[in-house]
C-alpha cells in the first residue's frame, strides 16, 4: 500500500470521510451559488450534515448542469489559484472543464501513486505512457503518479505505433499505460513487425483504463503481454484516473479517502444496497477547485465491502460494464457493447477488433456485429467461416436474447484508436 489510510478501520475511514463531508458541503454553500441554490431547494443547510447517512440528502450533480455552467461556474476558488485546467470533449454540446489547485494536483499524485503501487511500480521501474496528453486527463494523471513513485516515465502520448514499439523495446519499459484496446493494437502490430514478445520486451504490468474491458480482453492482454493487467478507473469531472484501481486479487478499490461512492437506481435517484446493480455517483471531498456533490457519472456498477486479502479496507466497485448512455436498446432489450465482447472473447478464432452497427428496417431495429478473424481461422476457407457465424449468432442469441447478425471480415481491416475506442455506428435515425 502506498498510504496506510487504505487500509485503515472502517470506522476511522468514515469518520475522516465525514468530516470531509462536512467541510465540502459547508465550502461549496459559501462558495457556489449554484450549490447554494440546489441545497436550500433541497432544504439542507450545511450543518444538518452529521453523518454518510445525510449524503443521501444531497442534490445531485449532472454532466449538464457542468456545461451549462461552462466554462469556470462550479468553481469554488478564484482562477489565480488554479494550476491546471482539463476538458473532456462530449459527443453532443460544450466540453466540460475541470479545475485543479496545487491542492488538487497533490491528492491527484498521491491517488496516482496509490494506483501505481497496486503493481509496486517504483524507481527500478521504466512507464512507458501510451495515454494521451493533452487536456485529456489519461496522460497527465499517470505521468504524475509513476513519477511520484520515482519510476522513470516516458511521456510517448497516443499513436505512432511503430515508435512506441521501438522506445518500449529500446528503453526497456517494464510498465505500460494505455487503454486497453490500445495495448491491443500494439501487441498486434508488435507481432507484425516480428518482435518477440518475450525476448523484446521487459513489460511486468500494465495499467488500463478509460473505457470498459471484456473478461476476455483483459486476459488476451494478461496472456499476450505476460503482464499484471492492473485496472484504472476514473473521470475528469471527479479528478481523472485515480478514482479507483485495480489491486492483485481482482478488486478496484475506491480512493474512498478522497471520493465517496454510492449506487443509486438511474430512474428513481434511490440509493441502492451494496451488491445490486445501479449508477455510479461519486461526491468529491477533498477537491478544491471544483468539489462535486453526488456526481451522476452515468456507469454502470455494484460496490462491495467484504474484506479483500489485500488488506485494503477501501471499499470496492465492479468493473463497469458500460455507460447508462452506450447501452443500446434493441427492440426494446438492452444491450452493452461490453456484453457483445464478452460473447466474442469467448469463441475461438476471432480477435476482439469488433464494432456494433444498429439500424432500423422498417419498424424495427437491427444489430449487426462485425468482428474480425484471426489469420487461421481466415485460411480456413469459406466453411469454417459460415459454421463459425453461424455458431456465434446462436451464442449471441443465447447470451443476450436478440438476434444479430454477424459478420465476418478479413484481419486488420477495422479502424484501430488510439485512445477511447469507438465501437458503435448507430444509424438509426434520431
Ligand atoms: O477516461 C480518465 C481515465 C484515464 C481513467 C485513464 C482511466 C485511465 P474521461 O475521459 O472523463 O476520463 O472519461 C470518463 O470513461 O465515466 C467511464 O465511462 C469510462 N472509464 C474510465 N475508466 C474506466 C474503466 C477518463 N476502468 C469515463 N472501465 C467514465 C470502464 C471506464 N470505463
Amino acid at each position: 500500500m502506498w498510504n496506510p489510510i487504505e487500509g485503515a478501520p472502517r470506522e476511522e475511514l468514515e469518520a475522516l470521510q465525514v468530516r470531509r463531508l462536512q467541510a465540502t458541503v459547508e465550502r461549496v454553500y459559501h462558495l457556489v451559488p449554484f450549490y447554494r441554490k440546489k441545497l436550500d431547494e433541497a432544504g439542507v443547510s450545511p450543518d444538518e450534515i452529521k453523518g454518510l447517512d445525510d449524503l443521501k440528502r444531497l442534490p445531485f450533480t449532472t454532466k449538464q448542469e457542468l456545461r451549462d455552467n461552462y466554462p469556470f461556474g462550479l468553481f469554488a476558488t478564484p482562477l489565480d489559484q488554479v494550476v491546471r485546467i482539463h476538458s473532456s470533449s462530449g459527443t453532443t454540446g460544450k466540453p466540460t472543464v475541470v479545475g485543479y489547485t496545487a491542492h488538487d494536483m497533490e491528492v491527484w499524485s498521491e491517488v496516482m501513486a496509490r494506483t501505481m503501487k497496486m503493481a509496486d511500480v517504483g524507481p527500478k521501474d521504466v512507464v512507458h505512457n501510451a495515454y494521451g496528453y493533452g487536456l485529456f486527463t489519461g496522460g497527465l494523471g499517470f505521468h504524475y503518479g509513476a513519477e511520484r513513485v520515482g519510476a522513470a516515465v516516458v511521456p510517448s502520448s497516443g499513436g505512432f505505433t511503430k515508435r512506441q514499439l521501438l522506445l518500449m523495446k529500446d528503453f526497456g519499459a517494464t510498465v505500460l499505460c494505455c487503454t486497453p484496446s490500445f495495448a491491443l493494437h500494439l501487441f498486434e502490430v508488435a507481432k507484425e513487425e516480428g518482435y518477440d514478445i518475450e525476448r523484446d520486451f521487459k513489460l511486468r504490468a500494465g495499467f488500463f483504463g478509460a473505457e470498459p474491458a471484456s473478461e476476455g480482453l483483459r486476459k488476451a492482454l494478461t496472456d499476450s503481454w505476460k503482464i499484471q493487467y492492473v485496472e484504472a478507473y476514473g473521470l475528469s469531472e471527479i479528478i481523472g484516473p485515480g478514482v479507483a484501481a485495480g489491486c492483485r486479487h481482482g478488486r478496484l478499490h475506491v480512493m474512498e479517502d478522497h471520493f465517496i461512492p454510492e449506487i443509486i437506481d438511474p430512474e428513481t435517484g434511490e440509493v441502492l444496497p451494496d451488491g445490486e446493480e445501479g449508477e455510479l455517483v461519486i461526491t468529491t471531498v477533498t477537491k478544491q477547485a471544483l468539489p462535486i456533490l453526488r456526481y451522476r457519472t452515468k456507469d454502470i456498477s455494484r460496490l462491495h465491502r467484504e474484506p479483500c486479502a489485500c488488506g485494503r479496507t477501501l471499499v470496492s466497485m465492479e468493473s463497469v460494464k458500460g455507460r447508462s448512455d452506450d447501452m443500446l436498446i434493441v427492440n426494446g432489450v438492452n444491450v452493452f457493447p461490453s456484453q457483445v465482447e464478452h460473447v466474442l472473447t469467448k469463441v475461438e478464432g476471432l480477435t476482439p477488433n469488433y464494432v456494433i452497427v444498429v439500424d432500423k428496417k422498417g419498424l424495427l431495429d437491427k444489430l449487426e456485429v462485425w468482428v474480425e478473424v484471426d489469420d487461421r481461422t481466415f485460411a480456413d476457407g469459406v466453411g469454417a467461416l459460415e459454421n463459425l457465424k453461424k455458431r456465434l449468432e446462436q451464442e449471441m442469441l443465447n447470451e443476450l436474447y436478440i438476434n444479430v447478425k454477424v459478420k465476418l471480415v478479413e484481419p486488420k481491416t477495422l479502424e484501430r484508436s488510439m485512445g477511447k475506442a469507438q465501437r458503435i455506428i448507430d444509424k438509426r435515425p434520431a
